[in-house]
């Protein structure tokens, strides 16, 4: 029986949930099946230098987290559609004599808010961040019919460059740039906001928006994970906003990542409730 080896290369990744989200998911195809972590920071090696050595060691593939999505690009010989588009990679399958990177955070995103979020109307969204996870939302939310996303980002720059790139694919007015101080203007007339900024998370605690502009018939998403219920998501709550945590990304995104190592359909229900005993 083929057994697997996966590892995960990122900086300062010792609490990732990736591990016990595979493993646990292959025991119950019973396989055999290793994830281990290779942080930069600890082994203080370089992306590329760690990949090529995973390889040689016989690592069936890998997992690639924050900082190294797009400069493990250059290490690779091929990139998925997916991964193209987005210029990064969080999934790199080892076939053959190739490196091939995909990315699986924007389909995992899409299919969480398919999921958690059904017949959410998404004719104008905010999403907060335009970074490496922000992009990957941003052209999820667009790939299933976002009319209009504004993107709004401390980093003016950042906010324009990805909405700029989302017009040229998705078409004119579909998505354009704005600051955080331009959040009263926008949200009275969202339909939805969407949390892609690390604010909410371990160690960054607080709010991403001013809690008085949440208000029901805004629905509220986060895809902060650590922790699943955010100061976001609770205030969202209290003010009567349908809500999506980031568990469903997480999991998916794993999941689509679990299926491109194996070629097995995961199932995903499991996950998700193993997820929350995590
Ligand atoms: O894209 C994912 C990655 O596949 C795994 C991960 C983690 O384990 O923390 C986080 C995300 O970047």
């Amino acid at each position: 029986m083929k057994s697997y080896l996966i590892g995960l290369i990122g900086s300062g990744i010792a609490t990732s949930l990736s591990p016990a989200l595979h493993q646990a998911e292959a025991v119950h195809h019973r396989l055999p099946y290793v994830y281990r972590l290779l942080d930069t920071a600890v082994l203080r090696e370089d992306v590329g230098d760690l990949l090529r050595a995973a390889r040689r060691m016989g690592f069936d593939g890998l997992n690639i987290t924050h900082p190294h999505k797009q400069t493990v690009i250059d290490h690779l010989d091929e990139l998925s559609p997916d991964a193209a588009r987005l210029g990064a990679v969080n999934t790199v399958v080892f076939a053959g004599e190739r490196a091939v990177g995909h990315n699986t955070d924007g389909s995992g995103f899409a299919e969480s808010f398919a999921r958690g979020l059904p017949g959410a109307p998404v004719g104008r969204v905010v999403q907060l961040g335009a970074g490496g996870a922000g992009a990957a939302v941003a052209h999820a939310l667009l790939g299933l019919g976002a009319g209009a996303l504004t993107l709004a980002d401390v980093d003016a720059g950042r906010a324009a460059r990805l909405a700029a790139e989302l017009t040229a694919r998705f078409g004119a007015g579909r998505a354009r740039p704005a600051v955080p101080g331009d959040l009263p203007g926008l949200l009275p007339g969202a339909d939805g906001l969407v949390n892609a900024t690390p604010v909410g998370m371990e160690g960054h605690p607080g709010l991403p928006v001013p809690a008085g502009l949440l208000r029901p018939g805004l629905w509220v998403a986060d895809i902060v994970y650590r922790p699943l219920d955010t100061e976001l998501l609770r205030r969202a709550r209290a003010a009567g906003c349908r809500t999506l945590d980031g568990g469903g990304m997480v999991v998916f995104q794993a999941a689509h990542a679990f299926r491109l190592f194996t070629g097995l359909t995961p199932d995903t229900e499991r996950m998700l409730a193993h997820l929350k005993d995590l």
